[in-house]
């Protein structure tokens, strides 16, 4: 099986019932995390997968170890911090259809509670025994402009990890709240991992706000670096560029219940296409099939993809 190694902080996820946080009784308990999302992706769909982090010595960080190992990807890379603790987010659900107006149908909200955690500690220091021979053997490292957000020493970390002599895969995930302190910096620090990257996923809304553009053409243009640049739209359609050649593939159509963790559920299904020489058209349909899991439960991403998710995605394989 092709391997792949995932780096990024885990977070442990309590999703609020329905409604303002201050009338939330109770808290459905999950895990998310933009890497450890694909590392369970790939783990579930036969990708000798790996996740390199670190974690509290607390229940959290057990619990979110735990998960990993449920979706058959090693751990041994996962460093136990025992002065800092595990991080975490409140997901307040919106159905994830963008309308602001209504309370119900409005985008979900994320909640930080992870400054000064375990993970934000990471640094190149991390890459070191289990975790060296994992990155030194690996066929594909997969890290996320969040870890390149968390603090400085995990920046650094990104920046080792691009130079490594593998297939290196990034997905933008701009996530504001973590450049509060330096919004300047966020367009060059993000560029810089973007032409540094083999493999660039983006959302169009997000590459406005970071880069000024979610033209497809314009993103190219100012991006030649990446082989593999993938930019998913407001209406579903997924543009995806090999050297010169572009596809661009609407997702399958089906009611969205939640859409946090769906970027990464895509990367997941599209990397592991990737990974098992498939077709840029074949890669796109993995990455929705993967992604369909997602968006219709309220969890980062589908706990154990759906019968017909699974089916379909061994089809393909079997093509
Ligand atoms: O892609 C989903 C992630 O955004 C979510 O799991 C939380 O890792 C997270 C983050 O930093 O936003």
């Amino acid at each position: 099986a092709p391997r792949a190694v995932c780096v990024g902080e885990g977070l442990v996820v309590l999703v609020a019932e329905p409604g303002p946080l201050e009338k939330s009784n109770t808290f459905h308990r999950t895990a998310g995390g933009a890497e450890a999302n694909v590392a369970r992706v790939f783990g579930q769909l036969g990708v000798d997968a790996s996740w390199i982090s670190r974690v509290g010595d607390d229940g959290f960080g057990r619990y979110l170890v735990g998960q990993l190992i449920a979706a058959g990807v090693d751990t041994s890379g996962v460093t136990l911090d025992h002065e800092r603790p595990t991080g975490m987010y409140v997901k307040q659900r919106g159905s994830g259809s963008g309308d602001r107006h209504d309370l119900a149908r409005r985008d979900s909200a994320m909640t930080y509670f992870r400054a000064g955690s375990a993970a934000s500690a990471l640094s190149p220091t991390d890459i070191d025994g289990n975790a060296a021979n994992l990155v030194a053997r690996t066929d594909l490292i997969h890290f996320t402009g969040i870890t390149v957000a968390i603090s400085d020493t995990a920046a650094d970390l990104t920046r080792y990890l691009m130079d490594q002599p593998t297939l290196v895969s990034f997905d933008l995930n701009y996530r504001p709240a973590l450049w509060k302190s330096r919004p300047d910096t966020a367009t060059d620090v993000l560029g810089e991992h973007v032409r540094g990257s083999d493999v660039v996923f983006m959302g169009a809304d997000e590459a406005a706000l970071v880069f000024g553009t979610s033209d497809p053409a314009e993103l190219r243009e100012m991006f030649p670096q990446p082989h593999h640049l993938v930019i998913k739209n407001d209406a579903h359609i997924v543009t995806a560029f090999e050297g010169a050649s572009r596809i661009d593939i609407p997702a399958l159509k089906l009611d969205v219940v939640e859409k946090i963790g769906a970027g990464d559920a895509f990367a997941g299904g599209y990397l592991t296409g990737l990974l098992l020489g498939r077709s840029s058209v074949e890669r796109v349909r993995f990455g929705h099939l993967c992604a369909a899991g997602a968006l219709t439960g309220q969890d980062d991403i589908a706990s154990v993809l759906p019968l017909t998710v699974l089916t379909q995605l061994a089809e393909l394989a079997d093509a």
